[in-house]
Formats: C-alpha cells, structure tokens, sequence
C-alpha cells in the first residue's frame, strides 16, 4: 500500500480525523449545555451560528488531510477485485506471450479486473488443478524501470510482491529484448522471494535444436533456482507443478 498512498501521511490524516472528531464533540457536549441555559430565540439562533463556525474552523484546520483521506479512498476502490485464493502471476517483458500463455491456462476466458482511467487492465483467470481452484494473473507492462512504473505497473509489482505465491517468469527466444535483459528482470522478480516457475514461450517458432540451447543458456544464467523450464509441450507439468501449494 505503501507505494500508492503515503503510509506516514495516512496515518497522520486519520488521526487528524479523529482529533476533530473529539474537538467537535466536546463543542457540541458545551453548546448543548449553554443552550440549556438561554429561553431566548435570538441568543440560541447565536449560539447555533457560533457552533457551526467552530465546526467549520476545525474542519477546516484539517482540510489537506481530509481531501487527501478522499484521494486514499477512491485509490482503494480502483484496486480490482482479486481474490483470496492461491494465486500465480504470469510476468516477463512485453509481448513475451503472457495474455496467450493466461488463456491456455485458464479453464473459462480470462476476464479483465476492471482499472479505470486506463484501457490495460490485470488479466484475471482461474484453473482447477486437483480440485483445487487456483487464480492467474497477468501483469501488464514492463517492470524493468522502477523508478519510471506507471500505475499499472506499480499495481502489477503489487499484486506479485503481495497476493502471489507462485511467479511464472516467462522468456522469450525470439528475444524481442536481448536475453540478458530478460535475464535481469528475472533476477529482479526472483527477489521477491517467491517460487519461481519458468515458462519459454514461442517455441514453435524456433527448431528444436535452438531450443535446447536456449533453455542451456537459462540453466547457465539463472543457475540452480531454475530447477525445471517448461514450454508449450510441457504444459501439463506446469500445471501440476502449480497445484503445489504448501
Ligand atoms: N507463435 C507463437 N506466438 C506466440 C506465442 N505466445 C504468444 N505469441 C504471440 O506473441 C504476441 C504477444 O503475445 P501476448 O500473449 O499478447 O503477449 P503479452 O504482452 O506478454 O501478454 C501475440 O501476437 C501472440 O500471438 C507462442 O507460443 N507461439
Ligand atoms: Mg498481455
């Protein structure tokens, strides 16, 4: 959360609330007993007027924080609706094969959690393996510029550093972007500490021969935290490798 909406300054805007939230209180716990007091129209019309001046003072004295709580609201309500399941998150580069890889997975079309403001959206599926529902998601854009993430992109590293358990990190071997370069987002990702599945996609595209050389020069890059690769025509073990949840 801290990535989206200051934590410090959330924390500084509820307590604000809640200090006007007393002043207001006793103010009115006093006016109530002075208009106890007074039987003159004019004198209680007075003393109206002066509590919802003071009211106004005080909530104006914490009107930045007020319209920041407002700010903090409706980004919380943008958050697309994701579940509480055991989940997997398909990332790598742009145009890697993620949407394609979510769709082969998922038993029904993977549906769009809706994002305003934006025509990307989280792609979200779900698959049964052993009886077990599992959610996929797809993470939309490129993660490899930290400090640059637009807000699809800060929302994609959230839902893996927080809501998944299992990371499919996806290469390219037609290599769109060099390999090193997608071997450097891996070893960003893997510092999430998640387990890391690694899936090649496009094979069909390349002889099989370079594909082997391939999945060696990820062994070699990645060393021994890459225990299996799977592609297209290992899918079923992909899939029975997610269905591992502790
Ligand atoms: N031939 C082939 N094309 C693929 C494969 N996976 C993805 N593509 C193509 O690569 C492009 C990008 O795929 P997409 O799934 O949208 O990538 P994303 O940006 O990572 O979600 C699309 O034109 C896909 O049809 C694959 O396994 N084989
Ligand atoms: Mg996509």
């Amino acid at each position: 959360v801290s990535e989206f909406i200051g934590i410090v300054e959330l924390k500084k805007s509820l307590a604000a609330v809640r200090w006007a939230r007393v002043k207001i209180n006793n103010l009115f716990k006093q006016i109530n007993a002075q208009m106890k007091k007074v039987d003159d129209s004019s004198k209680l019309r007075e003393l109206r007027r002066s509590f919802y001046g003071r009211v106004v003072s005080i909530l104006n004295q914490i009107k930045e924080k007020l319209l920041f709580l407002e700010k903090a609201r409706r980004r919380f309500k943008e958050f697309p609706a994701i579940k509480a399941l055991p989940t997997v998150a398909i990332t790598g580069f742009p145009n890697v094969g993620k949407s394609t890889l979510l769709g082969k997975l998922s038993e029904s079309k993977p549906k769009v959690a809706a994002y305003p403001f934006t025509t990307k959206g989280i792609m979200v599926g779900y698959i049964k393996v052993d009886g077990r529902k599992i959610q996929l998601l797809d993470t939309p854009g490129t993660l490899n510029r930290p400090n640059k993430m637009n807000d699809i992109e800060k929302y994609a590293w959230l839902a893996m550093k927080y809501v998944a358990d299992k990371i499919i990190y996806i290469f390219d071997p037609t290599e769109p972007y060099p390999f090193e370069e997608q071997v450097n987002l891996y070893k960003r990702i893997a510092e999430l500490e998640k387990k890391m599945l690694v899936y090649v996609s496009k094979c069909d595209l390349i002889s099989d021969e370079k594909r082997k050389e391939f999945f060696k020069a990820i062994e070699k890059a990645l060393g021994s935290s890459a225990c299996e690769i799977y592609f297209e025509e290992t899918l079923k073990n992909l899939v029975s490798a997610l269905s591992e949840f502790k």
